[in-house]
């Protein structure tokens, strides 16, 4: 497989391989030939990190934003990324190029690399860059029409001072304990609380209430920092509706007038039931709907993956 070698000679654009192809350490494999050791310490331990973006009709939605938070992730962890975020956003680039797509999920992961059995990070020399692109329809299918049932769940978030849920870690197993307990209980989605009773987020997307035409989401010391969120914030802020960050609990989210969900997977998705309780009339409200369209307005701006 070619390596993506100097990025600033590349050819140009070349057709889709029939096969879509996977970006590992500088080269482009056949997704069934994309494969790393079982001695990495990502697959033994969870060690390592992972963004999840979104290209919408040919341009990369907010890509610095999630390339600044993957190397922040990264230097949380103690992690050093071996390519410059020029290099990185140009191979995420490249992978979709070479892939055809103009619409597509984009999940760029960075694990601790290859290492003994132990889970002494020092032992691990040289991190592997892994850049998957797919298509990949909105997280919630057809429920954006009527809305989604959520509910609470007993697993709280990952505590501030064990895993802090700004690291948005490839160690998901809090998020997948609480999505389990959803699917049991009939929820689309699960609310975390955190150890304090605090609403802290969904298990893949950040939480909003609407009361009274003010609209409130608990600040991101107990959730992840997502990019989608701070892009609802910026609608809200455009449209001059009262918006404040503040801690929120069930009595909020039990009273709301209407409560939604962002995420670069999920976009904006109303939450129409909540524990049973049908929020307002149970169907998605007037805020919600407008942040719904304004958010794919926003998605037309973004860094281009083809040369015009
Ligand atoms: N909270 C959590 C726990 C998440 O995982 C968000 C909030 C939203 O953040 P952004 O920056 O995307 O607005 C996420 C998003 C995947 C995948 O497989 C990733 C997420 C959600 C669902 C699937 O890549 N992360």
């Amino acid at each position: 497989m070619p390596a993506v070698g100097d990025l600033s000679e590349r050819e140009p654009v070349a057709l889709p391989a029939s096969e879509p192809v996977v970006y590992i350490d500088g080269e482009f494999y056949p997704e069934s030939e994309a494969k790393i050791s079982v001695f990495d310490h990502g697959f033994l331990y969870g060690d390592g990190i992972f963004e999840g973006i979104r290209a919408y009709n040919g341009k990369v939605f907010k890509l610095k934003e999630h390339i600044d938070r993957l190397y922040d992730c990264a230097k949380v962890i103690d992690l050093r990324i071996p390519t410059s975020k020029g290099e990185l956003q140009e191979i995420i680039l490249e992978t979709l190029r070479r892939n055809g797509l103009r619409d597509a999920y984009i999940r760029p992961i960075v694990t601790r690399g290859i290492g003994d059995l132990g889970l002494d990070p020092r032992k691990c020399p040289k991190p592997s860059i892994i850049v998957i692109t797919k298509e990949w329809g909105k997280l919630y299918g057809d429920l954006y029409e009527k809305g989604l049932k959520a509910v609470t769940v007993t697993i709280r978030r990952n505590a501030i001072d064990s895993l802090p849920p700004n690291v948005k870690s490839m160690n998901y197993l809090n998020n997948i304990f609480a999505k389990i307990e959803a699917n049991a209980k009939g929820g689309d989605e699960a609310i975390f609380l955190d150890h304090n009773g605090y609403i802290s987020e969904g298990s893949g997307d950040n939480i909003f209430v609407v009361k009274n035409g003010q609209v409130f989401t608990p600040p991101t010391l107990n959730n992840l920092r997502g990019i989608t969120r701070a892009v609802a914030i910026e609608i809200i802020n455009k449209l001059d509706i009262p918006f404040q960050e503040i801690n929120l609990g069930l009595f909020d989210l039990y009273s709301a007038d209407e409560i939604f969900v962002t995420g670069t997977a999920a976009e904006i998705a109303p939450i129409t039931f909540i524990d049973g309780r049908p929020v307002d009339d149970g169907t998605p409200g007037r805020i919600t709907r407008m942040l719904m369209d304004d958010f794919r307005k926003a998605t037309e701006e973004g860094t281009p993956v083809y040369p015009d």
